[in-house]
């Protein structure tokens, strides 16, 4: 494993990150209990660009399955340009998620938001000193998501998580809140035990193509890790939900094809059911899960809270792959740190 790399340093620094954002959000609790989406808005939006536009989409379904409110995930640029398409009439809880804190098609989507009086907006970031940090109604800074490399990893965990916060208290689970704090030691016996298996199938010159299925809370995850894979490494990487992937995309399954199934435990069986019918195609398959599959986290957190765990392996899976190509994980092919416009 290349040592001097940012993005490994970051990849493996995730605990410590998390750990440090927590003690933000249990800082700031009061607040973010205050905002009383349940009460005060007719819908949630999530939103950012690229990685955090993924988050987005991860955060949404968590956050509508655990208060019971809507809630939605756009990029920021449908946001900005359409947004009689993406808004539905009510008060909005606009949620802009982004690391760096000033990425134009974010910054445009919560200026227009506010200027249309669309209710009101909570930004999370890992620079105070950012515009984006001081456009909210509550603005959530957390600076141990700050990253160095392009790709986003610690950013993107760091951030996520902070989103489960804001899901558990709004949904008046403090239980669920308080057993976030048991997540960085998860992370790091999973880092502990399958680094190496990571750095097997990263360096794998016999697979040619990932594919990443998730379903609800976890597609946005299975996007993120798709995108770190296509960023760090340039390969052909997909994600899909689980059960669309019998729907043509099982087509270009080979014995060189990995396929990562982000599993639930809500819908393990039928999930698996698809691995199966993917291995019987000759695909190899990497299933991570709670228990019972080749990456297993046993954390005995409950499944609203755990979805930040499937991460490490894959982003470690994608830097490995960036080395074995000699490639630069630290500095992606045609890529910038932000999209300023
Ligand atoms: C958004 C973003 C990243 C991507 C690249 C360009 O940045 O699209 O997701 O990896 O770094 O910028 P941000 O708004 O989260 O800072």
């Amino acid at each position: 494993m290349q040592t001097e790399s940012v993005t490994l340093k970051e990849i493996l620094s995730q605990p410590e990150a998390w750990a440090a954002a927590l003690d933000v959000l249990s800082g700031q609790y009061q607040v973010i209990l205050d905002l009383d989406p349940a009460h005060r808005f007719d819908q949630i939006v999530f939103t950012g660009c690229g990685s955090t536009y993924y988050l987005a989409l991860a955060a949404a379904p968590l956050t509508q399955e655990l208060t019971g409110l809507p809630a939605r995930a756009f990029p920021a640029s449908e946001l900005w340009l359409s947004p009689r398409s993406s808004y539905v009439d009510g008060q909005t809880l606009l949620v802009a998620v982004s690391r760096s804190g000033e990425t134009t098609e974010t910054l445009q989507a919560c200026e227009s938001f506010i200027n249309d009086k669309r209710g009101d907006l909570l930004t999370l970031s890992c620079y105070g000193e950012m515009p984006l940090a001081k456009m909210g109604t509550l603005n959530i800074v957390m600076p141990s998501g700050q990253e160095q490399s392009v790709a986003q990893t610690r950013a993107f965990s760091t951030l996520y998580l902070g989103t489960v916060a804001l899901a558990c208290l709004w949904a008046s689970r403090s239980d669920l809140f308080d057993s976030l704090a048991r997540l960085p030691e998860a992370e790091t016996r999973l880092l502990k035990n399958y680094s190496s298996l990571a750095a097997e199938l990263g360096r794998d010159a016999s697979i040619d193509r990932f594919y990443w299925l998730g379903s609800g809370p976890r597609y946005g995850l299975a996007c993120e890790l798709s995108l770190k894979m296509k960023e760090m490494s340039l390969s052909h990487s997909e994600p899909f939900y689980f059960m669309e992937f019998r729907h043509g995309p099982k087509s270009m399954i080979t014995p060189s094809a990995l396929t990562i199934g982000l599993r639930s435990t809500v819908n393990g069986q039928k999930e698996a059911a698809v691995l199966e019918d993917i291995k019987a195609l000759g695909g190899r398959v990497l299933d991570i899960a709670e228990t019972g599959s080749g990456v297993r986290f046993e954390s005995g957190l409950e499944e609203a809270v755990r979805n930040v765990l499937y991460l490490p392996v894959g982003q470690l899976i994608a830097f490995e792959r960036s080395i074995s190509k000699n490639l630069n994980p630290d500095r992606p092919n045609n890529l910038d740190t932000v999209v300023k416009l």
